[in-house]
C-alpha cells in the first residue's frame, strides 16, 4: 500500500473512525434557502442543519447534467470521457472501461464499512436477471431497501398541454396528493434511514447512502407544500426570450431553440404554476429531511458521521428558456452541495472554492483514512474543507453527451460543443453576467480567457458504451433513433 496523507482528527484519535451518511436528491438545483439560488425557497431544516453543523459549497458543480452520467462518473470516480458513459440508458455495469472499477461504497465496503442504502442512489436500468427487473446498484451495498411509498390520491392536477408540441421526457405535470406523507416515499426513506442511527453495525462504521426522489418530475406532493406558495405571490425566474441567439454554430445559425415543455408553460401562461410546484417539491424535500437531521442530532453518531448532501444536476424553471436539466449552462451544471465533516467543516460556512461531484470520492476516502484510488479522476478538497478561504483555483469540468463540455473556474464558464455543434463555443463572466445572458466567446477581449480554460478541454472521448438493451421497453420512435443519448427509465 503506497504511502498517503491521512487526515488525523480528533475523533479518530480517541478510536472512534468516520461514518459517512451520503444523500443524494434527485433534480434539486440550488432553489433552497441557504444556497440562495431563489430568495422564495422554504427550506428550514436545510437552513437549520447548514447554520448549526455544516459548509455550503458555493460553487459545486456535477461531472453531467443528467441522472445516469453524472451518477456512475461520481459513484466510479471516473470521468465520461473514460468510461464513455455519457448517457441514461448506458448502464456503467455493460461499460467496457466502467464495469470493473470499485464504486464509491463498495471501496468503503472492502475496507470495514458497513455499507447499506434504500433510494435512487445509482440510476436504475432495466436488468431481467436483478431483483424486480430492475438494477438499481443492489449490488453495491450489503444491504439494500427497495424505496417505496405511495402518494394517496390526487386531490387536483395540473396537466398543459400545447398544441403541436410534445413536452418531452417525464410528464411536465404536478398537483396536489392526499398523502398522509408518513406514506410518501422520501418521508418513508428518511423515515428508514433516521430509524437506521439507532441501531449498530456489528461494531463497524457505516456508510448509508439515502437517495431522495423529488424534486424530481412529475410534482406531486401533498397539499400543504403548494399552501407555503400563494400563487399569486409567485415570482417566477426571469429569462430572455433572445437569450438563445447568441449561441451559434459555425455558420451563425443557432443551436438552442426554445424546449416544448418551455413552449408548453409559456402558451399557457403557467410558468407561476410551474416554479411553485417545484418550490413544493423542494420543500417537502426540505421537510423529510428534517427527519433526518433530527435523528442525526441525537443519535451516537452525531459527533464522527460525515454527512455530504448532494443534487445530482442542477435544473432550468425557463431560464434560457427551458426547463429540465441536459444544458451545459450554470443552471443544469451547478449542484446543491452541504457538507458536513465533525472537527473540520465550521458550522455555518459558506465556501466559494470550486468543486466537483466527482471529488467526493477521493475525499471520503481520505477523510476516512482509506487509501487512495489510483483510478478517481476528481482531486480530493479535504485542504478546502479545513481552510475554506484558501485559495482554490483548479477549473472544473462538466460534460453532456460525448464531446460537449463545460468548464467552470468560478469566475468564467467556458463551453464547448465539439459533439453537438462542430465546436461552437460560449464564454460568459459571471462577475457581470450571472444569469450568463451575453456570450463573450467572439470577443476579442476574452481571447486569453479562452485560452487558459479551453486547456482544460478533455482530448480523450472514449466512444459510447453499449446501450442497456433492456431500458425503455415502451420508448418512443425518437428516443430509439436517438441510441444512448435521450432519458430513459427516471
Ligand atoms: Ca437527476
Ligand atoms: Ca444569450
Amino acid at each position: 500500500m503506497a504511502l498517503h496523507a491521512r487526515t488525523v482528527t480528533a475523533e479518530q484519535a480517541n478510536n472512534k473512525p468516520y461514518n459517512v451518511l451520503f444523500i443524494a436528491i434527485d433534480d434539486l438545483n440550488d432553489w433552497v434557502g441557504c444556497l440562495g439560488g431563489n430568495p422564495q425557497a422554504i427550506t428550514p431544516n436545510f437552513d437549520r442543519y447548514a447554520r448549526d453543523h455544516a459548509m455550503v459549497m458555493n460553487k459545486a458543480y456535477c461531472p453531467s447534467t443528467v441522472c445516469g452520467p453524472t451518477r456512475s462518473a461520481l459513484l466510479t470516480g471516473k470521468h465520461a470521457t473514460h468510461t464513455g458513459v455519457y448517457g441514461n440508458g448506458q448502464n456503467l455495469k455493460h461499460a467496457p472501461k466502467a464495469k470493473d472499477l470499485v464504486t464509491l461504497p463498495e471501496y468503503f465496503g472492502d475496507h470495514g464499512y458497513y455499507t447499506l442504502s434504500r433510494g435512487k442512489i445509482f440510476h436504475k436500468h432495466g436488468d431481467p436477471d436483478a431483483p424486480d427487473g430492475v438494477d438499481e446498484g443492489q449490488w453495491a451495498f450489503h444491504e439494500f431497501v427497495k424505496a417505496k411509498g405511495s402518494n394517496g390520491k390526487n386531490l387536483w392536477e395540473e396537466k398543459p398541454t400545447l398544441a403541436g408540441v410534445k413536452s418531452g421526457g417525464t410528464p411536465f405535470t404536478w398537483g396536489a396528493v392526499e398523502g398522509p406523507i408518513e406514506k410518501t416515499k422520501d418521508y418513508a426513506t428518511c423515515a428508514w434511514a433516521a430509524e437506521q442511527l439507532e441501531r449498530d453495525f456489528d461494531g463497524k462504521p457505516f456508510f448509508m447512502a439515502v437517495g431522495l426522489s423529488k424534486p424530481h418530475l412529475s410534482w406531486y406532493v401533498p397539499q400543504e407544500f403548494f399552501d407555503l406558495y400563494p400563487l399569486d405571490e409567485i415570482e417566477a425566474a426571469p429569462f430572455n426570450r433572445d437569450d438563445l441567439d447568441d449561441i451559434v454554430r459555425k455558420d451563425g445559425k443557432p443551436i438552442f431553440k426554445p424546449t416544448g415543455r418551455f413552449l408548453v408553460a409559456d402558451g399557457n401562461d403557467m410558468h407561476k404554476q410551474a416554479n411553485r410546484a417545484y418550490l413544493a417539491c423542494v420543500s417537502y424535500v426540505d421537510h423529510c429531511m428534517g427527519v433526518l437531521f433530527d435523528s442525526l442530532e441525537k443519535s451516537q453518531y452525531a459527533d464522527n458521521t460525515i454527512v455530504m448532501i448532494w443534487g445530482d444536476h442542477g435544473w432550468h424553471l425557463s431560464e434560457k428558456m427551458h426547463y429540465g436539466k441536459t444544458g451545459l449552462w450554470e443552471e443544469s451544471a451547478r449542484v446543491p452541495f452541504i457538507v458536513n465533516v465533525p472537527g473540520v467543516t465550521p458550522p455555518n460556512t459558506k465556501c466559494n472554492g470550486v468543486v466537483n461531484l466527482i471529488d467526493m470520492y477521493p475525499t471520503l476516502i481520505e477523510l476516512c483514512g482509506l487509501p487512495p484510488n489510483p483510478e478517481n479522476d476528481g482531486r480530493s478538497f479535504t485542504t478546502l474543507l479545513k481552510n475554506p478561504s484558501m485559495e482554490w483555483d483548479q477549473p472544473t469540468l462538466t460534460t453532456y453527451q460525448c464531446k460537449n463540455h463545460s468548464i467552470t473556474d468560478g469566475r468564467y464558464r467556458y463551453t464547448w460543443y465539439g459533439g453537438r455543434a462542430d465546436g461552437a463555443e460560449e464564454l460568459y463572466d459571471h462577475d457581470t453576467d450571472p444569469l450568463e445572458n451575453t456570450n463573450l466567446a467572439s470577443d476579442p477581449s476574452y481571447k486569453e480567457v479562452i485560452v487558459r480554460l479551453r486547456q482544460h478541454v478533455p482530448t480523450h472521448h472514449e466512444p459510447n458504451s453499449p446501450s442497456n438493451p433492456h431500458d425503455g421497453l415502451k420508448k418512443s420512435k425518437s428516443q430509439k433513433s436517438a441510441g444512448p443519448k435521450k432519458a430513459r427509465l427516471g
